[in-house]
């Protein structure tokens, strides 16, 4: 019997060695301690020994026991971790393949505004600033004049991260900073994210673009910014528009205008996109104010600017007559393969 089992051992040893599959294994566990394996059964048998011979072979085949557990045990980690590690090799993806049917979206109609407006600026000169779109109540509004109850400072209208710090509502900060750097004479444009606590329907999102403009230098008149305005509605609308000039108030600029050009649908006809009126307003603009300059640094007995401010929304989508802002950010390809 202790020949038998020591015999088993070897074999058993042997074949656990040379398993190569989990189910290989598990049925070499079944073979020998299984409820009908051969260790098993040789336990059973014991029960014909003589009472001298029990205990001493019973040990042996716990031992046997023992040893098959702890080897069945190290094999099934190791065939384990091999399984594991082939799958890993086997199933390696290739990330750098191409997918079928690969949809090349075109350049998103806001991001094409932002770049004709970008490229007829540097074209007359102008260099492109961006900046932070978190700011303090300085930058965004008192360095701008806007009075200490001026409505836009109103919670409702701003959002607010707290007191002192809110999410940049125009991208006028960007020039403020431009012109604490006092580095003069300057001529640039800032392209960037806005936001308002705005309601979302078809002309009003939490968040859109402007494109702000702002010249400093001796000797800028109003004659300058007239034709640096024109020139850009006609660059960007088309030759035949007609631009015009119509005073308006802000509280940044002194005189202030808003800039009309004749209407893109009806060619100055009368039409509901302008309400009758032939012309639709497409930007915003002044001699810069000269408290704004003080307060940045700026002699404004030496220095004159002009600055202007648009939307790039609203020129996109009356440029491609668009009617409803939110199509912008709804990623519909078969509204953004039509630019
Ligand atoms: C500094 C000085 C002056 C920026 C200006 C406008 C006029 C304007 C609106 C157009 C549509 C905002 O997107 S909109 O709602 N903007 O009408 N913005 S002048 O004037 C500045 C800016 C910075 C230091």
């Amino acid at each position: 019997m202790k020949e038998k089992l020591e015999q088993l051992k070897k074999m058993a040893i042997d074949e656990i060695t040379s398993a190569n599959t989990l189910k290989n294994l598990d049925e070499l566990r079944v073979n020998y301690l299984g409820k009908k394996g051969q260790l098993t059964s040789m336990l059973r048998s014991m029960k014909d020994l003589s009472k001298e011979e029990r205990p001493k072979i019973g040990q042996i085949a716990n031992d046997v026991r023992e040893i098959l557990e702890n080897s069945l045990r190290d094999k099934k980690s190791t065939l384990e971790k091999q399984e594991v590690n082939s799958k890993l090799e086997q199933e390696v993806i290739d990330i750098t393949l191409p997918t079928k049917n690969m949809v090349y979206a075109p350049l998103h109609p806001l991001d094409k505004t932002l770049e004709e407006i970008s490229d007829i600026f540097i074209g007359m000169g102008y260099e492109i600033v961006s900046g932070r779109e978190v700011e303090t109540g300085y930058y965004n509004f008192d360095a701008l004049n806007l009075g200490i109850n001026h409505p836009a400072r109103d919670e409702q209208d701003t959002f607010y991260i707290n007191q002192d710090t809110m999410l940049r509502t125009a991208t006028s900060p960007v020039q403020v900073h431009t012109m604490e750097q006092g580095k003069l004479p300057i001529r640039m444009i800032a392209p960037g994210k806005v936001y308002r606590a705005d309601e979302v329907d078809a002309t009003h999102s939490p968040i859109f673009h402007q494109v702000e403009g702002l010249v400093i230098d001796t000797d800028i008149t109003f004659g300058d910014l007239k034709g640096v305005l024109a020139e850009f509605a006609k660059k960007f609308f088309g030759d035949k528009v007609e631009v015009k000039f119509r005073p308006h108030y802000f509280p940044f600029t002194e005189p202030s205008a808003e800039v009309d050009v004749t209407c893109v649908m009806c060619k100055g006809k009368g039409c509901s996109i302008c309400k009758q009126e032939g012309f639709i307003e497409i930007l915003g603009c002044g001699m810069v104010h000269p408290k704004v300059l003080e307060m940045a640094g700026i002699d404004s007995t030496k220095y004159q600017g002009f600055a202007f401010g648009m939307g790039v929304e609203r020129l996109t989508m009356l440029k491609y007559d668009i009617n409803d802002l939110r199509l912008f950010y709804e990623n519909d390809y078969r509204f953004l393969t039509q630019f």
